[in-house]
């Protein structure tokens, strides 16, 4: 019997052996796992007492997968397979006990026990593919022989996590155990397994599902077409369709040598190593060096969020929907009751699609109270401003939700751009001001960019913090700046789209770099979603800029039918003669000869800008670590998360690589332009932002 220290260990119950696997947080097949778990089952075998095995975990999870901090180094003894291989050559029952989450190598473990059981709220699924990999020890091969290639292919290109009932209706698990009572849930269906003399049912050898699909090429091809926009630029999910196919048309041990080598070929490759960059990255993000873990925050029990336009509508959603109730104040009855159904509107098409209850519709908007009366924001724990960005506004607000808002209360804004020791400096609260800025729709994007002024306590950006976790945002902190992370990197591009649009380029030429890059759309795309008239004015208009000319013709973007683009009824885009007319009159008044710009050159000269921008970022202790500046571009710019993110990319092209080009292009990137001392010198040094602690 093992040592009572170990992290998995073997008792013995009556004819029941029960393996425990504990290794905190989230019993990942590290070695010391693979190898108690392959010493104890064999040991169980052994055992003459013991008759049926039960895997089972501690903690708060089933085995979570294989441990991710172990990819890339040299493979230690045991592998995973030769565990797999005891579990499902066992001369034993052995049956797998689910709770919490069984993912990716632990559901694949749970795939070769010969039975499984799980509480139902425990969830399975094959994750893989958000790593940028595939399932690589068995479970392409094993899923579909269960579940079926169409739900198999589903499950593992999208990485979802399925719920116990789903996996029982499925197949997936046999039998549902009353929650808080697994153990004895598992050894009861283990002597049933016993007393009913049950076979040591091998997943491998069931065909039946698979080979129904056999021959079919048109269930996978029909799946690639369907999901091709969702796919687009990821290589893992067609590697993933690649290995449920050879599930259907291969003998089982062939298919599992494919997947093993699709696998490999996944994993050394750069888009698996930025998305397993990212995930790590995704839970450094909330480690801020100097706010440890254990400050205090305040509840939050209610918020108030001044605006219902698109951007305060939004924002009270995310509270509502965690059951907290808002007051939303705007200055007119009409704006409010517009802000209002919108966001009904938006909670109704959720329902529509399956993703709430009509009855969770209205008790979400139970939680909202709108209001034309500032004072009812008097007892909010948390009032967020989102207003006109207009600083003048901003303090007017500030200034007044200080004589209201009761003492002890977080006063925060919304602000893109502006400065919040400014805004803070009108309140008699300093310390309890903090920008806690949401990216539209505020409702759907993941990223919070929480803003720290000079003054913001503790116990503020904690809340902060915490109030965004528990919104289901990823909230990564930033410093006092023009922009602050993302707008003020954004800038930078935009800047370089505008004055490659002088030297010949066309809007569409600049978008479709970026779009093929990997992103959602192009800067000029981008202004005709959003707005050209964004801070345009048509009374201080000068027709100095290509976009003042199309606002002062009424192409003020998608909304107007006309921006940089044509849009037809359905909004689909077409390259503009107009604007095309209005380019060339541009470059003729600078004085310019248009030229061919290459794809290469607008890809450098858009995103390197970006990066040295974001060096100077981290120079001024803007951002914490490069790692939370790629976490803003992933979740809030809608960056490939297969290229990691503008730091982890510029690892891969090479710092040096980077700073030569901007000195190449320097004459071309404006009188302003300056490289970062950190970039240019770490760059000397050969060094990468990921090493940089
Ligand atoms: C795989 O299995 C490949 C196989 O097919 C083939 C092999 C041959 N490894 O997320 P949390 C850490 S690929 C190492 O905050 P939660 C995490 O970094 C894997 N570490 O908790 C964090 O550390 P820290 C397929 C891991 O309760 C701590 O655990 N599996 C791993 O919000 C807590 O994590 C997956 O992709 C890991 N596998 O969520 C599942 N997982 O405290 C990945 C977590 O130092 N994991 N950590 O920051 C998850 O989705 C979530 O962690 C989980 C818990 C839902 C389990």
């Amino acid at each position: 019997m093992s040592s009572s220290d170990a992290v998995v260990k073997l008792t013995v119950d009556g004819e029941i052996g029960v393996v425990t696997v504990n290794s905190p947080p989230v019993n990942a097949l590290s070695q010391a796992v693979r190898q108690g778990i392959l010493e104890n089952i064999n040991q169980a075998v052994a055992h003459e007492q013991v008759k049926a095995i039960v895997l089972i975990c501690d903690g708060r999870t089933f085995i979570a997968g294989a441990d991710i901090t172990e990819f890339g180094k040299p493979p230690k003894a045991p592998s995973l397979q030769e565990a797999q291989n005891a579990i499902e050559n066992a001369s034993k029952p052995v049956i797998a006990a689910i709770h919490g989450t069984a993912l990716g190598g632990g559901l694949e473990v749970a795939l070769c026990c010969h039975y499984r059981v799980a509480v139902p709220s425990a969830k399975c699924g094959l994750p893989e593919v958000k790593l940028g990999l595939l399932p690589g020890a068995g479970g392409t091969q094993r899923l579909p022989r269960i579940v079926g290639p169409q739900k198999a292919m589903e499950m593992v290109t999208s990485g979802q996590h399925v719920g116990a009932k789903q996996c029982h209706a499925m197949g997936l698990v046999d039998e549902l155990v009353a929650e808080g009572e697994l153990l004895s849930g598992a050894m009861a269906f283990a002597r049933k397994v016993l007393a009913e003399n049950r076979p040591l049912r091998k997943v491998r050898d069931s065909d039946d599902k698979v080979v129904a699909a056999r021959g079919k090429p048109e269930l996978f091809d029909d799946f690639r077409k369907a999901q091709a926009r969702k796919f687009r630029g990821f290589d893992a999910p067609e590697f993933n369709i690649r290995c449920i196919e050879a599930a259907v048309n291969l003998p089982f041990d062939e298919g599992l040598k494919r997947e093993r080598e699709l696998f490999s070929q996944l994993m050394q490759g750069t888009q698996s190593a930025a998305q397993r960059y990212v995930f790590f990255a995704e839970r450094q993000v909330w480690k801020i060096p100097d706010v440890p873990e254990a400050t205090p925050q305040i509840p939050i029990t209610k918020v108030g969020v001044l605006g219902a336009g698109t951007m305060g509508g939004g924002i009270s959603m995310n509270f509502a929907s965690v059951g907290i109730p808002v007051t939303i104040v705007e200055t007119n009855q009409a704006a409010l009751d517009r802000g209002l159904a919108t966001i009904r509107r938006n909670y109704e098409n959720t329902a529509k699609r399956g993703g709430i209850t009509t009855e969770q519709v209205e008790q979400r908007m139970a939680q909202l109270t709108g209001t034309l009366d500032l004072n009812a924001l008097a007892d909010c724990d948390l009032v967020i401003e989102a207003v006109f960005e207009d600083m003048a506004i901003k303090k007017e607000v500030f200034a007044k939700l200080d004589g209201i808002v009761k003492q002890g209360a977080i006063l925060a804004s919304n602000t893109s751009y502006l400065d919040i020791n400014e805004i803070a400096s009108v309140t008699k609260r300093p310390e309890w001001v903090i920008g806690m800025h949401f990216f539209s729709p505020a409702n759907v994007m993941r990223l919070l960019e929480v803003v720290r002024g000079e003054k913001t306590s503790k116990t503020t950006i904690a809340t902060a913090m915490g109030i965004g976790k528990k919104i289901g945002k990823i909230a990564a902190l930033a410093g006092v700046c023009h922009g602050f992370i993302g707008n003020r990197m954004l800038r930078a591009r935009s800047l370089q789209a505008n004055a490659m649009l002088l030297e010949g380029a066309m809007p569409w030429d600049v978008d479709r770099v970026i779009y093929d890059f990997g992103m959602p759309m192009g800067p000029f795309a981008m202004s005709d979603l959003a707005g050209l008239d964004i801070g345009w004015n048509k009374d201080t208009t000068s027709s100095s800029t290509v976009r003042e000319v199309l606002c002062e013709m009424d192409r003020r973007g998608q909304k107007t039918g006309a921006g940089f683009y044509d849009y037809d009824d359905k909004r689909v885009a077409q390259p503009s003669p107009v604007t095309e007319k209005i380019v060339r009159e541009f470059v003729a008044k600078a004085g310019n000869v248009a030229r061919e710009i290459s794809q290469q050159e607008i890809l450098e000269r858009c995103l390197y800008p970006m990066i040295n921008e974001a060096a100077k970022i981290l120079e001024e202790g803007i951002a914490i670590r490069p790692s939370d500046i790629d976490i803003v571009y992933v979740n809030g710019y809608g960056w490939p998360v297969y290229r990691g993110g503008p730091m982890f990319y510029a690892d891969t092209v090479g710092l040096a690589n980077v700073v030569a080009s901007l000195k190449a292009h320097a004459a071309r990137l404006g009188p302003d332009f300056t490289i970062s001392p950190l970039l240019e010198r770490m760059a000397a040094e050969g060094k990468r932002f990921q090493d940089m602690k």
